[in-house]
């Protein structure tokens, strides 16, 4: 085993690093505001999706998607390999042969996977909720954080702490899959070591072993690519019976994410829980409420519980530790799921412990990560007896190249290259915070325009950085992350400012398709409007229902659904249509306005230059004609903006959505599936609006393109939406 990994030194990066650099800790590429930055939208990131499980679970209930119980099916016993023994009646020699072809690069077979899967179901669905360990006395216990798939992380580990036995014991706190590209055999590794030592390995369980959680953070897609997609139900089923806590010689309460919102909870309590289940999003008793808070939630500094952005667990204060330890007489909590810089970090008067294991995290995070040992011969006295922090070195599969010159490499990135590093990480940042920039778009522009008292669409660089803060509810550095965001200037009076126009325009999502749909839109609102008459001002009172000088955004729906009663338009893109006619950005249109937008000084054939579609007259004013027709390409642009972005946003929950229908897994839906997979969408995801019609039209476009396949293709149709961040 020692073969595998040679071990650099211990790295304790805060000594031997400073010389090199003198960095200010408020710069944006300083390692503590750049960590920072990192899991604070890392957080939002996960409340994103939690609401997509959410929504996709509703969807699987709406479309009766079978829950096919999967039943516990049996070892397969006859094949021809001889890696493991066909009892599944593994010792410490059979995983280190299945390490060592895992690092070198050896697929493991699928039956071998389904099998481990099986035998490890099997073995721990009758375990209780909570792991009662005990450390003997001349025996230790290794404590591990999250490893997210890092197989570096795992085998640097095993490596260093030796292979477990009775006096060398090893507890994995959760959250062994997503994010990285080893999910797959790092749970594989463990699985195989719980069940050749089930006493002495032991495996609690994490947020991110949750089916719906591994569809959209991506190891769904990693067992499916590497083995087949009734492997992932298998390891999912595995997934279900995991513990959930561990408790180390009556002292030391071992959970992923943190305590319940409920104070009063013993492992009575949690023993009572019926875990096998997927981790509930949306918890509907008190148990599920228990079981998600010990998978979610995470210590805070202050007193009491608050809601956790994350949208599942709670944030819990220093009281509710103290609490929770008296009452079951523990002296310690060790939990994991946050991301900390030096592997490790201690809260609530040294009671309570966050241990993270995935050095490097993603392979750009730039922490270390640490595991914690226990001794049983030692007091605790509410302390580990050794926390080691490290940086892993990569491994060869990792990285194609020997050990030696992964070191070598790993060693001068770390020295040189740090600050690039975090310089690469705000790009990688920035790339997120071109998702939220999206999904807020519109939201975006209606305050940066009511900013804009000049109405020359420039702000301050302040307001740009306050609004991005109030609308995007992210706490991040802004003013610094501008020059990445937004990095046009213009100088007005002396003073930077940000063209908000321009910041926008940078982030759209690329699809490609006629949206015809809009123009009939324009034609009946023009339609209506010269059919009122030519006065402009009875053209107006159409509209302003409750005659009070406006045209509210409620007046412009009514009358839409009136003349258009058929296109049901979403209440965001009624918005969107008065806020192209509302030049002062006050939420209604007067007749300025709607005289601006429809009318021009002296001719009643401006209504029908206005909008240019079919109603063509005498264009006897081509300067008007072409501001107008620009007028109306950029709301029907922001109209199919909104439109893609909602789609590009919503994207794993639609393919969920689609996937219920495609009942075969071919990967295409007819027509009629294609819209009922976006009705039935609709129908549980209330945020998400798209006209009937436009689904038709959508439809009909895509049945066409694909008439060879048979059906439309909703793989390559989810994946037309590209995000595209135009730089000038
Ligand atoms: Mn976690």
């Amino acid at each position: 085993m020692a073969s595998l990994v040679s071990i650099s030194g211990e790295k304790s990066s805060n000594n031997n690093n400073n010389n090199t650099t003198n960095e200010d800790d408020t710069s944006l590429t300083s390692k503590k505001e750049n960590f920072r930055m990192w899991s604070e939208v890392d957080q939002y990131d996960e409340s994103h999706v939690i609401n997509q499980s959410i929504v996709m679970r509703s969807l699987d209930m709406v479309t009766g998607r079978s829950r096919r119980r999967r039943r516990h099916s049996t070892v397969i016993t006859e094949f021809e390999n001889d890696l493991f023994p066909t009892d599944m009646n593994l010792t410490n020699q059979h995983v280190e042969k299945l390490v060592e072809e895992i690092v070198n690069g050896k697929k493991i077979d699928i039956v071998h996977v389904q099998n481990l899967m099986k035998s490890l179901t099997a073995l721990l669905r009758t375990k209780p909720n909570v792991t009662e360990i005990t450390v003997p006395k001349d025996g230790r216990i290794t404590v591990v954080g999250d490893t997210h798939g890092q197989l570096s992380d795992l085998v640097y580990i095993l490596t260093r702490q030796g292979m477990p036995n009775e006096n060398n014991m090893y507890l994995f706190n959760g959250d062994f899959v997503d994010r990285g590209l080893f999910g797959t055999e790092v749970f594989v590794i463990l699985s195989a070591l719980k069940i050749a030592n089930p006493k002495f390995v032991f495996l609690n369980r994490g947020n991110h072993e949750s089916e719906k959680y591994n569809v959209i953070y991506g190891f769904e897609k990693e067992v499916v690519e590497k083995y087949d997609k009734k492997t992932f139900h298998h390891i999912e089923t595995c997934f279900n019976v995991l513990p959930l806590c561990a408790v180390l010689n009556k002292e030391v309460f071992v959970v992923h994410g943190g305590l319940p919102r409920n104070r009063k909870i013993t492992l009575r309590h949690i023993n009572h829980i019926h875990r096998n289940i997927e981790i509930p999003s949306k918890p509907d008793t008190t148990e599920e409420q228990i079981m998600q808070d010990l998978l979610w939630s995470d210590p805070m500094d202050e007193y009491g519980v608050e809601p956790n952005s994350r949208g599942a667990g709670c944030l819990f204060g220093p009281n509710i530790t103290k609490k929770f330890l008296k009452l079951n007489n523990f002296k310690t909590i060790i939990r994991s799921h946050e991301l900390v810089d030096d592997g490790y970090d201690i809260k609530h008067d040294d009671q309570c412990y966050t241990l993270f294991s995935a050095s490097n995290y993603c392979g750009d995070a730039g922490n270390e990560g640490a595991i914690m040992i226990f001794k049983g011969g030692l007091h605790w006295n509410h302390h580990p007896n050794e926390i080691h922090p490290y940086m892993a070195p990569r491994l060869a599969i990792e990285k194609g190249k020997t050990m030696a010159e992964i070191e070598e490499a790993e060693r001068q990135q770390l020295e040189k290259e740090k600050n690039k590093r975090r310089e690469a990480r705000i790009y990688k940042l920035t790339d997120k915070l071109a998702d939220y920039i999206l999904r807020f778009h519109e939201d975006l522009e209606f305050h940066f325009v009511k900013a804009n008292e000049k109405s020359n669409d420039l702000i301050t660089m302040e307001n740009w950085a306050d609004i991005m803060s109030d609308i995007l509810k992210v706490k991040l550095p802004w003013l610094k992350l501008r020059p990445y965001l937004a990095p046009d200037v213009e100088i007005l009076d002396g003073m930077e400012h940000v063209n908000f126009r321009k910041f926008l325009a940078r982030y759209v999502i690329d699809f490609d398709y006629d949206h015809s749909f809009f123009d009939s839109i324009l034609d009946r609102i023009n339609e209506e409007i010269h059919r009122v008459g030519d006065d402009l001002k009875v053209a107006f009172k159409r509209f302003d229902l409750d005659g009070d000088g406006n045209i509210s955004c409620q007046e412009l729906g009514l009358v839409l659904t009136d003349i258009c009663p058929d296109v049901h338009l979403a209440s965001e893109q009624i918005e969107q249509l008065l806020r192209a006619i509302d030049a002062d950005g006050d939420g209604a249109i007067d007749f300025e306005e709607f005289m601006k937008k429809f009318g021009n000084n002296n001719s009643n054939a401006a209504l029908t230059n206005a909008t240019s579609t079919t109603m063509t007259t005498k264009k006897d004013n081509d300067d008007d004609v072409k501001s107008s027709e620009a007028d109306h390409l950029d709301w029907k642009k922001r109209l199919k903006q909104h439109l893609i972005r909602t789609f590009y946003e919503n994207r794993a929950t639609l393919n969920h959505a689609f996937q219920c229908y495609d009942t075969d897994g071919s990967g295409f839906v007819s027509q009629d599936e294609f819209q009922n997979a976006i009705k039935a969408l609709l129908s549980v995801e209330t945020s998400i609006k798209v006209p009937d019609i436009e689904i038709q039209y959508l439809a009909k476009t895509l049945i066409e393109e694909s008439k060879d396949e048979g059906g439309i293709n909703y793989n390559s149709f989810i994946e037309r939406f590209s995000k595209q961040q135009i730089t000038s």
